[in-house]
């Protein structure tokens, strides 16, 4: 058409192009300004400011202003990446890490009015950068007519100025949303650790639901629908999404393991447990947890209070979930892990701050190791009824931490909401720790030297592995009636060729014979064969003649039942 210049003279057809290439520039001109603002990438860092003022004038906080008052630190100081972490921006694009599943559904959510959430996060000594990132994460990927308020404690960081500098920040950044959205600031002037930090926060909260979340942390897109979306169905569910691991010295974020349910053991330290995925059920779909994904959970608030939030007597760090988690399932709730809501948590190699010496700080332990034998021994004191034993069987030290209340508190909690007895939550929610006492005459890892014995789940093999005292994957059992059996309930046997077999265990007469093993000492002996239990290669068992002094025949469980 320009060609015939029919339809369009010369200088007309100029001015179309001209038009058309103006149009163009605006359209990547605007591309550039919604890129910078909305997407700044580890690998381009921001030179532009968010905001830095507002239309009555006020000068706020520039965001590197904010972060240039850091004081300087070593790196051991927060035990991560400090200056990567300053120069990464105040978000970043995040890798989805979730299922296919979980991008192709709708989900269901419930009215925004009856479901507003308080997010309450606790810190001591986070730097400013990395505080700032999780706040933005949480602005920038939560849908706004949910997200009610934020409720930040600073729990007597040593940078005295931050609290003020951000709320100065997040006025600025905010700006006309701040109307809508309560921002709630606290300073412990000592510091009280990060379970009073957290139950004061949640007493000053007002939406629905509470939601617990670390100083350190990044909301992946769409994390909030798809826990809301659970809640809804029950008012006495609590939820925890799935973390996704950053590292943290690349502050690279990782695509979390959705195979894993939370539990612990009996020295009640956190694990995570194998989950079995049911006929049907697919690996996005919630499921049932024994404990919380670590610390971050969202429940109702008013579930929350009634149940006496965490547990007040519990110093400092540590426990508090566990003991949330099991009075929760005992009291009437239930505990699910929702994988198609990802939030990123730095894992930190070793903690970032110190643990105050108690009173009367025993001197064989350190500070840290006393307050979690501390805080353990109120949870087995509160809640494990008879199977408190179990847990001073294995950390006889904590029975001489002293206490400073009785437990009529929590006993009265579990009889004014009937709550079930610890039994209950073995039998039905956490069978993995269930072991028949009665029956028991030592149980534990056990070990030969610095191996252990460990069941293979793949093909049920045994070897022996590095010694994990505390993983209950690797606990082996030895009956009254002489079975040595694992975790699995499959029992050790001597076979063909007095080859070491793992059998499902016995129950009539015949099986339970070849089954029987006695102790002579340390060794076990088979009392079918006559042969002891030996590990003269180091890494696999054999049947051999029992030698007394044999170093390689000697085995020891971690606890001995007493008689
Ligand atoms: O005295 C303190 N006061 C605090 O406010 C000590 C710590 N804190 C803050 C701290 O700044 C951080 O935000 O408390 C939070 C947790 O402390 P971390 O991050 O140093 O320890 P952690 O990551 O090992 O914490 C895990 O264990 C804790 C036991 O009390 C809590 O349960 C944490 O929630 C838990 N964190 C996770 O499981 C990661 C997932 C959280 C998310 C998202
Ligand atoms: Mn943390």
């Amino acid at each position: 058409m320009f060609a015939s210049g029919k339809i369009c003279r010369p200088r007309r057809c100029l001015f179309y192009i001209i038009v058309f290439l103006i149009c163009q520039l605006i359209l990547v001109l605007q591309f550039i300004v919604y890129k910078r603002n909305n997407d700044i990438t580890a690998s381009k860092f921001s030179s532009q400011p968010l905001h830095h003022s507002n239309d009555s004038g006020i000068h706020f906080l520039d965001w590197r202003e904010f972060i240039s008052h850091t004081p300087p630190r070593s790196e051991d100081y927060y035990q991560y990446n400090l200056h990567l972490s300053d120069t990464l921006g105040v978000i970043r694009n995040l890798p989805s890490t979730r299922h296919y599943g979980c991008m192709t559904r709708p989900f269901k959510l419930p009215p925004p009015l009856a479901s507003k959430v308080s997010v309450v996060i606790s810190f001591h000594n986070e730097a400013r950068s990395m505080l700032l990132r999780t706040v933005v994460s949480l602005l920038r990927r939560t849908p706004e007519e949910y997200l009610h308020e934020l409720i930040l404690v600073d729990d007597g960081s040593q940078d005295v100025t931050l609290l003020d500098d951000l709320m100065r920040w997040m006025d600025g950044f905010l700006a006309a949303r701040r109307d809508r959205l309560g921002l709630i600031f606290r300073r412990n002037q000592k510091r009280m650790g990060l379970i009073s930090s957290r139950n004061r926060g949640a007493s000053l909260a007002s939406g629905n639901y509470v939601l617990f979340l670390d100083s350190h942390c990044e909301v992946n897109e769409e994390w909030l629908e798809p826990l809301l979306e659970r809640l809804a169905l029950d008012p006495h569910l609590a939820v925890s999404p799935l973390l996704d691991p950053i590292d943290p010295t690349t502050l690279s974020y990782r695509k979390g393991n959705e195979m894993l349910k939370g539990g612990f053991d009996w020295s009640l330290h956190f694990h995570w447990l194998k989950r079995q995925l049911a006929i049907k059920e697919l690996p996005e779909m919630a499921y049932k947890s024994p404990a919380f994904a670590g610390g971050v959970l969202m429940m109702s608030r008013d579930w929350f209070l009634m149940l006496g939030s965490f547990n007040s007597y519990l110093k400092i760090w540590g426990g508090e979930s566990i003991e949330l988690a099991i009075k929760l399932w005992l009291c009437g709730g239930q505990i699910e892990i929702v994988p198609c809501s990802r939030i990123g948590h730095i894992f930190r190699r070793r903690h970032a701050f110190d643990f105050p010496p108690q009173s009367d700080q025993d001197q064989q332990l350190s500070p840290a190791q006393e307050t979690y034998l501390h805080n353990s021994k109120i949870i087995a004191e509160s809640w494990l009824d008879e199977y408190k034993n179990m847990f001073y069987a294995l950390r006889p030290v904590a029975r001489r931490i002293p206490l400073d209340h009785t437990y009529d508190e929590m006993q009265k909690l579990r009889r004014e909401r009937q709550c079930h007895p610890f039994e209950w939550y073995l039998r039905h929610v956490n069978p993995e720790l269930r072991l028949h006492f009665d029956e028991l005459s030592a149980t534990g890892t056990l070990r030969n030297e610095d191996r252990c014995l460990h069941a293979r789940q793949k093909n049920s093999q045994l070897i022996l592995a590095s010694c994990y005292l505390s993983d209950i994957t690797q606990w082996s059992m030895l009956r009254s009636s002489g079975q040595l059996s694992t975790q699995r309930e499959l029992c050790l046997g001597v076979g063909l060729r007095m080859r070491i077999t793992l059998q499902p265990c016995g129950r009539n007469e015949t099986t339970r014979k070849s089954q029987r093993w006695l102790r002579l000492g340390t060794h076990l002996l088979h009392a079918e064969t006559h042969l002891c239990l030996d590990n003269p290669l180091k890494d696999r068992l054999e049947m051999s003649t029992c030698r007394s002094h044999a170093v390689s025949q000697s085995f020891q469980f971690a606890l001995e039942m007493e008689a």
